[in-house]
């Protein structure tokens, strides 16, 4: 483990990437062990897999969900389901070290009250990337969204109101956390293709956790 994995968190302050967007470096570290047990736990019920977009293409990614409702996308469309179309079945619940550092990020990032009722979860091999987009499948925007990057660094671009607005980028590293919400809510935004640099624990992927309010 590098100096970088230790001590990354301790010593960094919040990045603002917009009036209600913010990286906080770190975050995640104390409730890691959880995460990671709780991660390999989902993905035994829950396999990841590889998504087609409405455009008829694979996703470079591999995605899976827990909690009440899990995003599913098809040639059909993007949406929240109840049950999981591979095996039938509703998805494994929101584990607790989820709700509980969502519901700390949120705060510290000045969301009070943060009771998120999905959670997906993203693997990117590396090469892998995610396309600008803008996250606008849930209800009701009035609540942020939490995200946690575990594993391999990425690059992420955060855009603007417009698809043509030139992102910014962002290195996010094993621990940290984006929390954006309010007038942030519906910028564009993706990720860079990954680099071929293994982690220390997890090696050749990163796995990215998105707590939203989805119904
Ligand atoms: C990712 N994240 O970091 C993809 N969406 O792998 C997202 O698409 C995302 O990080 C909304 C809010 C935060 C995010
Ligand atoms: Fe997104």
């Amino acid at each position: 483990m590098s100096t970088q994995d230790l001590f990354h968190g301790a010593l960094a302050q919040p990045v603002v990437m917009g009036p209600q967007a913010v990286i906080l470096p770190g975050f995640a570290v104390p409730w890691m062990d959880r995460l990671l047990v709780a991660v390999e736990e989902i993905q035994a019920q829950a396999l990841f897999r590889q998504m087609s977009t409405p455009g008829g293409r694979r996703m470079s990614v591999s995605t899976t969900s827990c909690g009440e409702l899990g995003w599913v996308s098809s040639e059909h469309g993007y949406r929240y389901s109840p049950v999981d179309p591979h095996s039938g079945r509703p998805w494994p619940g929101l584990p607790e070290a989820f709700l509980e550092l969502a519901r700390a990020a949120a705060s510290e990032a000045g969301f009070a009250d943060f009771h998120p009722d999905t959670c997906l979860i993203n693997r990117y091999p590396p090469g892998a990337r995610m396309g600008l987009h803008q996250d606008r499948d849930e209800r009701d925007f009035s609540a942020p969204i939490v995200s946690v990057s575990l594993g391999m660094t990425a690059t992420f671009l955060f855009g603007g109101h417009r698809r043509s607005d030139r992102p910014a980028r962002a290195r996010l590293y094993h621990g940290d956390v984006v929390v954006w919400g309010g007038e942030d809510r519906l910028r564009y935004h993706g990720v860079a293709p990954l680099l071929d640099a293994p982690h220390a624990l997890l090696g050749r992927q990163r796995i990215n956790l998105t707590l939203r309010r989805a119904g």
